[in-house]
């Protein structure tokens, strides 16, 4: 029988997507791009689900792209495959992702990694685009995202040398945020989702847009579109209820209205 190389279940207003190759480390084959990718829309897509945690194992969040999909590939193959529109799906889903990663987040994996949005790391985490190794390099965005989230001179080290970062170092260049003992990094990602899913839901997800625009947007436009997010989440309900909750000293209920 085939496993099913995605899982999904909710826990609350929380949506849990696991990947699920256990074997191949979580390698992304073709497959499960796209179950992942319907996952992700369908989350996001579902208004009882405010925040999605993304999820490898313990031994590892995913080991990169499947190199058995791509080692007798050619270039047409490759152009005619298009599978880069699906990591821009991916990076359009609106609703928070909490990273769960723990063992390795290689290649394909860290720039799955990096396309979320809070990373929570166990001690275990062995983070890199070795891909040099393998006589490429980074394809869906770790040239750019590393760079911007660690600088250049610590990219250039990663990338050209194919070296894993340890989780204390990715702590430190600020690519994860939190660091956590391997039998606790499922269960803080989930708290994390929790934390965020008791927030606004458009509030959420537009201060998610804002921040994002950070590495897209000069100052000046990021703080004009900042401010054009601020003033339109006035005329939601959850605003009228947020603010009237603390002038009445007591806990909002928000609706996502
Ligand atoms: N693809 C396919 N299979 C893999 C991959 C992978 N990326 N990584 C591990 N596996 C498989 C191994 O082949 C092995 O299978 P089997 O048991 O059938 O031989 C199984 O997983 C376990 O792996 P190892 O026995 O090698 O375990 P070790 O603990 O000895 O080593 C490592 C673990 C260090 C992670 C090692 O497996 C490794 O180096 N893997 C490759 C890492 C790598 O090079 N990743 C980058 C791939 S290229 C890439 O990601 C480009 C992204 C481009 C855009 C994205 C498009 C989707």
């Amino acid at each position: 029988m085939t496993e099913t190389p995605i899982l999904t279940e909710t826990d609350g207003h929380v949506g849990i997507v696991r990947l699920n190759r256990p074997k191949q480390l979580n390698a992304l084959n073709l497959e499960l791009m796209k179950q992942l990718v319907a996952a992700l829309e369908a989350f996001d897509g579902d208004d009882d689900v405010h925040a999605i945690v993304l999820a490898g194992s313990a031994r590892a969040f995913a080991a990169g792209a499947d190199i058995n999909d791509m080692a007798n590939s050619s270039v047409v193959e490759q152009y005619k495959r298009n599978q880069f529109a699906r990591w821009e799906k991916i990076k359009r889903i609106s609703k928070p992702i909490v990273a769960a990663v723990s063992g390795f987040a290689l290649g394909g994996g860290c720039e799955l990694m990096m396309h979320c949005d809070v990373i929570i790391c166990s001690e275990t985490a062995k983070i890199g685009q070795p891909e040099i190794n393998i006589g490429v390099m980074p394809g869906a965005g770790g040239t750019q995202r590393l760079t911007r989230a660690i600088g250049k001179a610590a990219a250039m080290d990663v990338i050209l040398s194919g070296r894993f970062l340890t989780a204390a170092e990715a702590l430190a260049y600020g690519l994860v945020s939190r660091v956590v003992p391997v039998e606790h990094f499922f269960d803080e990602a989930i708290k994390v989702a929790q934390t965020m899913a008791e927030k606004p839901p458009l509030a959420l997800r537009m201060a998610k847009e804002a921040v994002l625009k950070a590495h897209e947007m000069s100052l000046s436009d990021g703080l004009e579109y900042e401010r054009k997010l601020f003033y339109m989440l006035f005329a939601t309900e959850d605003q009228k209820e947020g603010m009237q909750a603390f002038v009445e000293k007591r806990k909002p209920e928000f609706k996502g209205k």
